[in-house]
């Protein structure tokens, strides 16, 4: 028997990896959201929303609440052709944040480099999620769209995790980036909806949500074959997306703020490289961070790092 102390300090909402399926498994009060994508160092769940409480249940998606912040969580299985598998799993999201902004999405896409009669997986769903947004948000979509991060993991279902709330935030693009909801169609029938950043607040506190960052310049990948210039490239990406997030040349790192990094890499063996090289200049004692096995979504991209910094 956990005592209570135990009890009361357990978050209500957490995520954990190396999961063998995608589920939601629900226990004592408790939400673990089960992710398939093997857990590489770091820690072994990552908890954003320590205080978040249960807040119900829209459209098949589990809600909490944080402060004045909507988390939502669910699954989708993918039988057949992931575009109609993301354009339902996104009209119930979008219907669960009916009334607020999103701030940010995290989605999780099974086998997202393998292909379907000749279109690949991650094609197909940004092709279903763009036609979503569309539906819901009308012609202006692309103005709408928070900062997000899709990677691959394994098993048969679409997972998503959003953050929503009523502040209007503030999107924010890179500079050296095509944004990505503007990408030209060589890489896919429908561009990709998300921007590079979100930047808000809750109660008072900042927020700011940096999408995963890979090699990409332009709209073209940087580094094809090279795990060193990818990062740099990565790194750079990153520290132009702090600039222009108000955040400082390295993430808030002189202020008092949480930070939460997530590193995907393609390639378990490149864990000692990346790590050396992300400690070097990106993380500090005191930030969480969690390293995963990932594919991502171009297959010549190796490595993806995404940012949460809370006040
Ligand atoms: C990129 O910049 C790399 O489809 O939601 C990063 C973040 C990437 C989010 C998404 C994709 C997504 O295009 C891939």
């Amino acid at each position: 028997m956990p005592v209570l102390s135990e009890v009361c300090n357990a978050p209500v909402f957490s995520v954990e990896f190396s999961a063998a399926t995608a589920e939601i498994s629900r226990a004592n009060g408790q939400t673990t959201f089960c992710l398939p994508l093997p857990w590489l160092e770091g820690d072994l769940t990552e908890i954003l929303f320590r205080d978040a409480q249960p807040a119900g249940e829209a459209h098949g998606f589990l809600l909490y609440q944080s402060g004045g912040l909507t988390i939502g969580c669910a699954v989708q299985p993918v039988d057949g052709n992931p575009a109609t598998a993301a354009r339902e799993l996104y009209r119930r999201l979008l219907r669960a944040s009916a009334g607020q902004s999103l701030y940010r999405i995290w989605n999780y896409v099974p086998e997202i480099n393998a292909r379907l009669e000749g279109i690949e997986n991650y094609r197909a769903f940004c092709a279903g999620r763009s036609h979503a947004f569309e539906e819901a948000y009308g012609a202006n979509f692309k103005q709408l769209l928070p900062a997000a991060s899709a990677v691959g993991c394994t098993g048969r279902h679409l997972a998503v995790i959003f953050v929503a709330g009523h502040a209007t935030p503030r999107y924010v693009e890179n500079p050296e980036q095509v944004a990505a909801y503007l990408y030209p169609p060589e890489h896919g029938v429908r561009s990709p909806s998300f921007s590079r950043a979100t930047v808000t607040t809750d109660a008072g506190r900042p927020l700011v949500f940096i999408s995963g960052t890979a090699a990409i310049k332009g709209h073209a990948t940087v580094g094809i074959g090279s795990l060193a210039e990818q990062l740099e490239c990565t790194l750079d990406n990153l520290q132009i997306l702090s600039q222009r997030a108000g955040c400082g040349e390295s993430f808030a790192a002189d202020r008092e703020i949480s930070r939460y990094f997530k590193v995907y890499l393609r390639r378990a063996a490149d864990l000692p490289e990346v790590r050396a090289r992300i400690e070097r200049t990106l993380v500090q004692p005191g930030d969480r961070v969690i390293y995963l096995q990932a594919d991502i979504c171009r297959a010549e991209l190796l490595v993806e790092i995404e940012a949460t910094l809370m006040g």
